[in-house]
């Protein structure tokens, strides 16, 4: 007698089989033979939704009260400001919201661009992230996005001009998630603003539901709305201590910080991300705020991969007491072919440029939750070079 273990896809968990493509669990018989059980196995429908797709692990929500007012939103054909933070924004749409503004006139505001290196393309950086809006569904071209650094008081004339011109006499409805920068554009907006109405700005429960906004008069029959923040529940910011939220958000921008690791080597992102070469060999430029300490370790020969020793060994920082135990992360596999280069963003954190000098297999633990953004769009494109 023989009893086996069902080796399962770690992501959805459908027992793996090589039979038969339509049903769930398939996995190319190639991958499946060649993978010990200690691998992490996905299905190949897994598989594909993990690789080049900007799905992040786990996904942001929106109350019912917020949809309803988004459903008002699309019912009056209405302008939508979308307010994000450029240093992590790829993993914080939520997609009942991406949803509901899907064919409305989108205006970007890509805030705390003085996070960013100032060397970086600005031209590049709003086609970036007009390409991750576009991977959402959400129709935005580069132009309809304007870098701003709210918090250095810069100037929103152009954003309040294209504003104007972008809601045709329609509400405008300010949304993005939490912490990226909506208060403070209303503050930069009321700044410039002169009331062309005869109604006063007002702050309470958007009809029919328990929504606080502000509504500011833009003529006689619109208005702006600042709506509260959607949810960051997998980011890094909503996860970790205060002390080390601190050191993880950026104070000023980030400087590229280079490092290659090859077979048998992790590459370190404080004591919050750690990425392994388990085959290959990697060059990394990372992106990570100046008290995250970027650092390269061996991992050990033998035996199962302890990530939270390995981070207490290597001594970086910040660490967190909520990664102890193997089943505090998840872990993900990437396969890099030799000459590809893709941005590996993790969200709240930061992200490595990787490019691959041969054929590479990485393996990606990060806190349990945690989103990731894989992407061949570069972010930084360095406008000196
Ligand atoms: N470095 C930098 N920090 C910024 C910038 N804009 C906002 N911040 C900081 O980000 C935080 C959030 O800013 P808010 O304007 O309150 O963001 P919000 O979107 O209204 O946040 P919620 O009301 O929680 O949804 C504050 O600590 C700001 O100082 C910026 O351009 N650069
Ligand atoms: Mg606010």
């Amino acid at each position: 007698m023989e009893m086996k273990v069902v080796r399962r896809c770690l992501l959805c968990g459908a027992p793996l089989q090589s039979e038969d493509p339509g049903k769930i669990g398939y996995i190319d018989p190639g991958v499946y033979t060649k993978r010990t059980a200690e691998d992490v196995v996905y299905c190949n429908a897994c598989y594909a939704k993990r690789h080049f797709n900007p799905a992040p692990a786990s996904v942001a929500a929106a109350s019912e009260g917020f949809l309803t007012m988004l459903k008002d939103a699309r019912a009056s054909d209405s302008l939508i400001v979308y307010v994000i933070d450029l240093f992590s924004f790829e993993c914080s749409f939520v997609p009942e919201v991406t949803r509901l503004i899907r064919g409305l006139p989108i205006l970007v505001i890509a805030n705390k661009r003085d996070l960013l290196p100032k060397e970086a393309d600005d031209r590049a950086l709003r086609a970036y992230v007009a390409s991750v809006f576009e991977k959402e569904g959400l129709s935005v071209k580069a132009e309809d996005v304007v870098l701003t650094s709210l918090s250095t008081f810069s100037d929103i004339g152009d954003a309040m001009g294209l504003l104007e011109l972008k809601r045709r006499r329609h509400d405008a409805y300010l949304v993005g998630a939490k912490m990226s920068g909506k208060s403070l554009f209303v503050s930069s907006f009321l700044r410039l603003f002169h009331n062309p109405s005869k109604e006063a700005i007002s702050v309470s429960d958007y009809p029919g539901t328990d929504v606080r906004v502000m509504a500011i008069p833009l003529d006689s029959s619109s208005c702006l709305y600042d709506t509260p923040g959607t949810d960051l529940s997998n980011s890094y910011v909503s996860l970790v201590e205060p002390s080390v939220l601190h050191d993880i958000v950026p104070e000023r921008a980030v400087r590229e910080r280079k490092l290659e690791a090859k077979e048998g080597e992790v590459a370190l992102a404080g004591g919050l991300a750690h990425l392994e070469v388990t085959e290959g060999f990697v060059k990394l430029l990372g992106y990570f705020g100046s008290e995250v300490s970027l650092k390269k370790a061996a991992l050990p020969k033998k035996g199962t991969t302890d990530v939270a020793r390995i981070m207490s060994r290597a001594g970086v920082s910040p660490r967190t007491g909520f990664l102890k135990e193997a089943t505090d992360f998840d872990a993900f596999e990437i396969d890099v072919a030799a000459g590809e280069e893709l941005d590996l963003a993790v969200a709240g954190l930061g992200w490595w440029h990787l490019s691959a000098k041969k054929d590479s297999r990485l393996r990606l633990y990060l806190m349990k939750g945690v989103g990731v953004y894989l992407s061949k769009e570069r972010k930084i494109v360095d406008g000196r070079k």
